[in-house]
């Protein structure tokens, strides 16, 4: 399956939708500036960190995140980047604007994303934004297979947050990611932790 789904998304390529596309376009464009160049996701194994997903920008203090919904078959593919759980926490210092690209690399089940502020349990549903415009389009229908969209957002306070699918019990299943707000990190980062910890 995880086979198929690789296959699918090299023959439909970029499957463009939603809301703000061409602002999150215009945020998560490399600099050469054509959004049909970028890369698909390259196949990797479940805990295993892509440097390709992170990048920024020190002298606009501007972050870029892909976020790859399903990119494994761990959890049914309710994973991000292949994490589950807050498996994989990304820290940015505050302030910075974030722009969070996501892609939904399933092939069989809708996706979507939210930064939430940090709860136990996990809600079960889409909750209001953790920050203004911290969200993908449609967020409790998701994504389609395939589909694609960005956020954009500032860091404008130091916490610790989640990032979320916000499919009905997506979230609560386990997929979802860490954000750090931090107020003393110069630089944004990527870290795994064992899976499971929460
Ligand atoms: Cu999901």
């Amino acid at each position: 399956m995880k086979g198929l789904a690789v296959a699918l998304v090299v023959l439909v390529g970029v499957g463009g939708c939603s809301k703000g596309s061409g602002a999150a376009a215009a945020a998560k464009a490399p600099p050469a500036g054509d959004p049909a160049a970028q890369p698909e996701p390259r196949v990797i194994e479940s805990g295993e960190v892509d440097p390709a997903w992170l990048s920024y920008d020190a002298a606009t203090k501007t972050v870029n995140f892909h976020l790859i919904a399903g990119l494994t078959g761990l959890n049914g593919a309710l994973n991000f980047n292949g994490f589950r759980d807050g498996g994989l926490t990304l820290t940015v210092p505050k302030g910075w604007t974030v722009a969070i690209r996501v892609t939904n690399h399933d092939g069989m089940l809708p996706h979507s994303a939210e930064v939430i502020p940090e709860t136990k349990p996990v809600p079960t549903e889409p909750v209001p934004p953790a920050f203004d415009g911290a969200f993908t389009v449609p967020l409790a229908q998701g994504l389609s297979p395939l589909g694609e969209d960005g956020m954009r957002f500032v860091a404008d306070r130091v916490g610790s947050f989640l990032i979320f699918c916000g499919v009905p019990g997506h979230g609560a299943a386990g997929m979802w990611l860490r954000l750090k707000v931090s107020g003393t990190a110069r630089a944004p980062s990527l870290t795994a932790a064992p899976a499971g910890k929460s």
